[in-house]
């Protein structure tokens, strides 16, 4: 495996999730594995759980990992190519990139969408100068359209918690004050189309994900309606696709409270955290024991493990 962006870099769903069952069952196995192979973690943005859940599951495989705050540690990078670099950021994306990876065997990246060009969003123009460059394998901790160590960790989650084979699974858009990304959802949709689920989006007019990402997938307007039968309930704020960036509601009729619950089968909550309480969640709910946001950001360690010991496999063949 030489890069993590997508479901279709992963394989076979079935044999992912064994892996998974392997691999958190007895995280120390491949101490031997990562000795004396390095990871950089570099990020673009903010993050609390993908950080440590990388560098945990670095460490479970003996490998040493080094993080870095793009802004925060290092020189402001400039990422437009053919600029005449006049400004503020000292150093190009171009060089930094092989620099990075002269220093490391696998690199993770989080680089959020930017809202400032759909085009430049879409065609993760960040993460595949990272791929092109750094003669690394790349792992996604969070690109543009993708979050596929989420995704991975949320099917981890529910293979766990489902009490019936195929059970129904429903995407919820909810309201939130800013801007956020369509990564997650986009992420979760692609691997829930990929597996053995019953899956439901429901959102607002206005806030249907890409149309590639749509594409086969059943779309409840109603989200009652939507609700009904759920055995998980995976909410999630995103911006419209549409209406690039946009905020088109905050309609807090669509919190997840409560009553939203007794419309489901006794679904189980999830989100991917982090959780704006009582926009997105009751507290009431998120505080329930249906709740299962804590165990789903546990498997974010697995998750990322799995992909790590694939990527040192690779390099050792
Ligand atoms: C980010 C997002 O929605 O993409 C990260 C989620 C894992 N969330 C926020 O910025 C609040
Ligand atoms: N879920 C998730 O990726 O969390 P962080 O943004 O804290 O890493």
């Amino acid at each position: 495996m030489n890069r993590f962006l997508t479901v279709g870099d992963i394989g076979d769903l079935d044999q992912a999730l064994r892996e998974a069952k392997e691999v958190k069952a007895n995280p120390f196995k491949w101490q031997d594995l990562g000795r004396n192979k390095t990871i950089i973690l570099v990020f673009f943005n903010s993050s609390l759980r993908t950080r440590l859940s990388s560098q945990k599951a670095a460490q479970n495989l003996g490998m040493n990992a080094i993080v870095l705050n793009i802004d925060k540690d290092s020189w402001k990078l400039e990422t437009e190519m053919g600029v005449v670099m006049d400004g503020d950021k000292s150093e190009h994306l171009r060089e930094a990139i092989p620099v990075i990876g002269s220093y490391c065997d696998i690199i993770g990246v989080r680089s959020f969408a930017r809202f400032e060009s759909r085009e430049f969003d879409y065609q993760e123009t960040i993460i595949n100068q990272f791929i092109q460059y750094s003669g690394r394998p790349v792992i996604s901790l969070e690109s543009a359209t993708r979050h596929p160590c989420q995704a991975f960790a949320d099917l981890i989650t529910i293979d766990e918690y489902k009490t019936v084979k195929r059970p129904k699974v429903v995407l919820t858009w909810a309201p939130h004050p800013r801007a956020l990304p369509q990564a997650v959802p986009n992420s979760f949709a692609e691997w829930m189309k990929a597996a053995d689920v019953d899956f439901v989006i429901t959102c607002p007019e206005g806030y249907d994900l890409a149309p590639d990402i749509m594409e086969g997938v059943h779309l409840e307007r109603d989200q009652k309606k939507a609700f009904e039968g759920a055995d998980f309930i995976y909410a999630k704020n995103w911006a419209s696709f549409e209406q690039y960036g946009q905020i088109l509601s905050k309609d807090m009729s669509w919190t997840v409270d409560a009553e939203h619950m007794s419309w489901t089968n006794n679904a189980k909550f999830m989100h991917c955290l982090p959780v704006r309480r009582n926009m997105i969640v009751s507290d009431e709910v998120i505080d329930s024991p249906n709740s299962i946001v804590i165990p789903e950001a546990a498997n974010r360690v697995v998750s990322a493990q799995v992909v790590m010991k694939r990527m040192l496999e690779s390099l050792k063949k």
